[in-house]
């Protein structure tokens, strides 16, 4: 299966956008996405093109939020959609054809319907308390964590843990098995945003690595 390690989400950032994009590039990032819940269909389409050039024949991977009407206009590399967005099947029929799409799921019931859906991902949270989410879902914690693993490694299908997610709670969110992970307000309220990447990077690839050689011993 294809575990990606970080995964990173611009809302708001202290940062300019493209300027985020551009260290995510730099350093390699799987899946950057655009969330921005706040401003017009015009702002973000002017966004995502803007980053979009900057993701364009990069290993970075440009996904766009919520909006699969942006998502073709600038030829994003996908999609990520909640629960309350179109559904897989009715934005295929709109996005060009491969384009990668991501499912948000928020409980076990969930997660086994979006499973069936076969995307490219699944999000799982909210893992922690967040305040990022206007009307947040109830916390999972991390006890789910398991069969949520069990039931997307059967299906091939990697999972990407969110929600409160930083560097005080990251060695618990690892322990608990998740091997992808999405941060919003770590990375995008910080000005360290490229430290703080390489650092969580780092930390992560690190963290996998001993994870292999202990299942190789
Ligand atoms: N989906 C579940 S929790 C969440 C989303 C988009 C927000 C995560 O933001 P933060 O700031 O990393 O807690
Ligand atoms: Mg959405």
């Amino acid at each position: 299966m294809n575990d990606f390690g970080l995964y990173i989400i611009i809302t708001e950032p202290v940062l300019p956008h493209t300027t985020i994009a551009e260290i995510c590039v730099k350093n390699k990032i799987k899946y950057l996405q655009l969330r921005e819940k706040n401003l017009s269909d015009k702002q973000n389409l002017e966004l995502a093109r803007d980053i979009y050039s900057i993701c364009k024949g990069s290993d970075t991977k440009f996904i766009v939020n919520d909006n699969v009407a942006i998502a073709q206009l600038v030829d994003a590399d996908g999609v990520h959609l909640g629960q309350d967005d179109l559904s897989k099947e009715d934005a295929e029929i709109i996005i060009k054809k491969n384009s990668i799409i991501g499912l948000s799921t928020h409980n076990l019931q969930q997660v086994e319907i979006a499973l069936s859906q076969k995307p490219d991902y699944i999000g799982f949270g909210p893992l922690y308390s967040t305040p990022t989410k206007k009307i947040p879902d109830p916390v999972t914690g991390l006890l789910p964590i398991k069969k949520v693993l069990e039931m997307s490694d059967q299906a091939k299908t990697p999972v990407v843990g969110i929600g409160g997610i930083d560097d005080t709670n990251i060695n618990s969110v690892l322990s608990s098995g998740i091997r992808n992970i999405a941060m919003v307000r770590y990375f995008m309220k910080s000005t360290d945003f490229a430290n703080r990447l390489i650092s969580m990077k780092n930390l992560i690839n690190d963290y996998q690595e001993r994870r292999k050689n202990d299942n190789n011993k």
